[in-house]
């Protein structure tokens, strides 16, 4: 099995935990879609990563999709059965994409030239990092652990995925500050060598 990713990506460092903390075997390939000699539309008609090349030769994306693929293989579970729960923990991920999905979005915006710069796309999708990081302190229990349960899920892999990725690209959103128990739960899923392994490079 083959996953195809940057190191920054915080979609694929959801998929690059998951493996690890199901003790999948994959081997790595980095590419950045961005570059000139990316191969990622090879494998994705829409150039995206992650992508999930299978043993069997099947490409796989996006990465709720690689996620749902690695939950029927052999291991442990991240995602419950229970209808309900798993509902819960889908919509937790989805909230926590949603998030490095806006926040790679005005990363991208600035690096148009200055005077192409949409103040007002910029500041709506700062709305919805705001908004997102609001509803996920929200969703904490209030004794801390994870966020859906006693149990690790794919929505903590998400939610440790995107804090990252906003302190790789906007340390200056200073969001432990306002979101103490965010801080804390990101301090305790940091102890996880599946976290601690696949930190952004800096
Ligand atoms: N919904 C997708 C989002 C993937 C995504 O946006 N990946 C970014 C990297 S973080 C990408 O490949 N962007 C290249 C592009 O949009 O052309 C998923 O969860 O896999």
């Amino acid at each position: 099995m083959k996953l195809i990713a940057s190191l920054t990506s915080p979609f694929a460092r959801k998929i690059r935990i998951l493996l690890h903390e199901k003790q999948l075997p994959f081997e790595l390939v980095v590419d950045i879609p961005w570059n000139d000699d990316t191969q990622v539309p090879t494998y994705n008609p829409l150039g995206k990563i992650p992508v999930l090349l299978t043993d069997d030769g099947e490409c796989i994306y996006d990465s709720r999709v690689i996620a749902e693929y690695l939950e029927g293989l052999p291991g442990a579970s991240f995602i419950p059965e229970d209808w309900r729960e798993r509902v819960t923990v889908r919509r937790l991920e989805a909230l926590a994409d949603g998030i490095a999905d806006a926040a790679a979005t005005v990363f991208l915006e600035h690096k148009r030239p200055p005077a192409q710069v949409s103040e007002t796309w910029v500041a709506r999708q700062r709305g919805k990092i705001d908004q997102g990081l609001s509803a996920l302190a929200a969703a904490l229990p209030e004794a801390g652990g994870y966020l859906s349960g006693p149990r690790l899920t794919l929505a903590d892999m998400a939610a440790v995925s995107t804090l990252g990725y906003l302190d790789l690209r906007f340390p200056e959103l200073e969001w432990r500050d306002r979101y103490p128990g965010l801080k804390a739960y990101q301090t305790m899923m940091s102890c996880r060598s599946s976290v601690a392994e696949t930190m952004p490079p800096q």
